[in-house]
């Protein structure tokens, strides 16, 4: 199923139809979860990759075995993808999902079984830089003409998955309506510790010190990026082109610093303040 130049709009946002159809979509919305079941929820390139990782060591209490042996969509895979029947057949107990779609999409049956969702979100900045990025390198999305054409289309929020704002709003403006836990890339990056006791106690599933040093050891970039179940090797050539780009691209915060003018700064943090200034939200970025 390559489906490359193919995009499904659903529920008005735009999708890559290599990794989704209607029908997929549907089911994802309908999707019928356990109160024991773990959603995260991402906007893309926002920590998705590194939290999984995460997760799947949360759950396998620091053994390896999972991480070195099934990739990352197979461990904790993505609801709306058109693999998810199949892969639904093999997974573990408690389930691990992930989701890019938003809230919308999934509040009336999460509303019903109440499984614990995570939401991972990122200064959009650094968003926008690595989503340009894989952009260029993933064949199912179309090429970018230019970072100034991306980021535009970025704000006006008609890039595929659609608008990051409405994404963060949807999620994380009533969190408690669906109990939502929140967490940022960049927490992980400055205390990886303090957050996997975080998840731990929201999951309500304790991890023992030897399993917290395994899981920092195994989730540092350094690690994930020669992980080839996370990193994307396993991903022919034909659909990402890793001569253009990696998956595991940079790691750290505040790349944007690198691509934005000031000019594409003041633009971005106008819209900033304009969608999102309204509200006290869970996260603060360094947009300046
Ligand atoms: S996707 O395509 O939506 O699943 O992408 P996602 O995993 O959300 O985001 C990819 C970015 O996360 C970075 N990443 C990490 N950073 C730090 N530490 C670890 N362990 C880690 N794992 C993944 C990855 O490099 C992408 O960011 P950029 O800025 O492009 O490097």
């Amino acid at each position: 199923m390559a489906r490359l130049d193919v995009t499904e709009v659903f529920a008005n946002i735009r999708l890559p139809g290599h990794l989704h159809t209607q029908e997929s979509l549907r089911f994802a919305s309908n999707f019928q979860f356990h109160s024991s079941d773990v959603l995260l929820v991402t906007y893309p390139k926002s920590g998705t990759t590194w939290m999984q990782e995460i997760l799947t060591l949360i759950y396998s209490n620091g053994d390896l075995k999972p991480v070195k042996t099934l990739p990352n969509w197979a461990r904790v895979p993505w609801l709306e993808h058109i693999y998810f029947q199949e892969q639904l057949q093999h997974i573990g107990h408690p389930r691990l999902f992930t989701t890019h779609l938003p809230q919308p999409v999934l509040a009336p049956a999460l509303k019903k079984a109440k499984p614990k969702v995570i939401y991972a979100t990122r200064n959009p900045k650094d968003v926008v830089v690595s989503y340009y990025h894989f952009q260029r390198m993933a064949n199912f999305f179309p090429d970018p003409t230019s970072f100034e054409d991306f980021l535009h289309e970025f704000l006006a929020g008609t890039v595929h998955f659609g608008s990051w704002f409405e994404h963060v709003q949807g999620w994380l403006r009533c969190p408690e309506e669906l109990g939502v836990f929140c967490i940022t890339y960049e927490e992980l990056h400055q205390d990886l510790k303090s957050c996997v006791e975080q998840l731990s106690a929201f999951l309500d599933h304790p991890v023992q010190p030897d399993q917290i040093d395994c899981i920092q050891e195994h989730c540092s970039f350094a690690v994930m990026k020669e992980n080839d179940m996370v990193n994307g090797r396993l991903i022919p050539p034909g659909i990402m082109d890793f001569q253009k780009s990696q998956f595991m691209r940079k790691g750290t915060v505040g790349d944007w610093r690198n691509h934005f003018s000031p000019k594409q700064s003041m633009l971005f943090n106008e819209k900033y303040q304009q969608e999102m200034g309204d509200h006290s939200w869970p996260f603060r970025w360094d947009m300046a």
